[in-house]
């Protein structure tokens, strides 16, 4: 069975559902924590339990409770929010980390962490960002993706657990918000074309950094830890990447479906000083070469799904 931690986020919930999709609803398990409760399908659709990563002792009780065997840990805080909380996003990012990988050498747990563009720096080659590189992140953000990739890779040596993760680049999607991203822009900005509202980019012209849409997310976490662990050379954590775009790219790729759509810019130091330091495209040649990895959208198939889902979710 299957246990996803930090199933009421961006990335969790989705993942819960498309997870209990492939495999049984009641096979896999939303885990949260107090406050951030499921509701809706999330809840109604299969079990929940509280799985506070902060707790090792809460972690092992569901593994053993449900008979987990696989745990994808999507308990963090993102890029913006962490610069506040320095403190909170290590507890959460690596000492709920070291409890998650712990319960794993126990239980004979695989566990998927993600990583993320965030975990490069500004000396990280920029275009074309190579699988294996120079990672010194100027952010306490990317100091924990490093952290979680190494951390990783050692339970991976040293225990034999089977760690996976990927490298996601900003997440694009209409069912639950993101969380305090540097990439968040790039799902405001759907939001304000579809209310039919001037968009206020907190990004400056020509900040190119690699974006996914969801669906292609997704797919890259449950193919990677369907692989073959025979085939991957590589375990934390490979690079993946479908587009590369700047705001003014994407405001007109929106633009060819609502002309009247509008956009300034007000730059937010914080961000802009995040995504300046973060690459612009990476190369995800080895997870196309070890587990197949293959991005089903671009910019234009997904401005067109995310401006359809949205007038839906809400105009309704
Ligand atoms: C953030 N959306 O902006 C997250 C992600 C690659 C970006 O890490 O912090």
């Amino acid at each position: 069975n299957v246990l996803v931690i930090g199933s009421t986020g961006q990335i969790g919930s989705e993942l819960t559902g498309e997870l209990r999709k492939r495999y049984g609803n009641s096979n896999v398990v939303a885990g949260y924590i107090q406050g951030a409760e499921p509701t809706g399908e999330l809840k109604e659709a299969g079990p929940c339990a509280i799985a506070d990563v902060t707790n090792a002792d809460v972690i092992a009780e569901v593994v053993r409770k449900y008979n987990i065997d696989t745990i994808y840990n999507l308990a963090a805080l993102l890029s913006v929010v962490a610069e506040s909380k320095p403190r909170l996003a290590w507890k959460i990012g690596i000492d709920g980390l070291w409890n998650i990988l712990e319960v794993a050498r126990e239980n004979g747990c695989a566990v998927f962490t993600p990583s993320s563009i965030g975990s490069f720096g500004p000396d990280t080659p920029r275009e074309m960002t190579p699988q294996d590189t120079i990672q010194r992140p100027a952010t306490i953000y990317g100091v924990s993706k490093v952290t979680t990739e190494l951390l990783s890779d050692y339970y991976q040596k040293k225990y034999g657990v089977d760690t996976r993760s990927v490298r996601f680049p900003g997440i694009i999607s209409y069912v639950t918000p993101p969380g305090g991203g540097t990439t968040d822009y790039a799902v405001d900005i759907y939001y304000s074309a579809v209310k039919g509202e001037k968009f206020v980019c907190p990004i400056g012209k020509g900040t190119r950094m690699d974006m996914m849409y969801m669906p292609d997310a997704l797919n890259a976490a449950i193919q990677l830890m369907e692989a073959d662990k025979s085939k991957l050379v590589h375990h934390n954590a490979f690079n993946i990447a479908s587009m590369s775009f700047d705001p003014e790219t994407i405001y007109q790729a929106i633009k060819k479906y609502k002309p009247e759509f509008e956009m300034v810019y007000e730059v937010d130091p914080l961000k802009q000083s995040i995504a300046n330091s973060w690459p612009d495209q990476m190369d995800d040649s080895a997870a196309r070469e070890e587990w197949g990895w293959m991005p089903q959208y671009d910019l234009d198939s997904m401005t067109k799904d995310m401006l359809e889902k949205l007038a839906v979710k809400l105009l309704k």
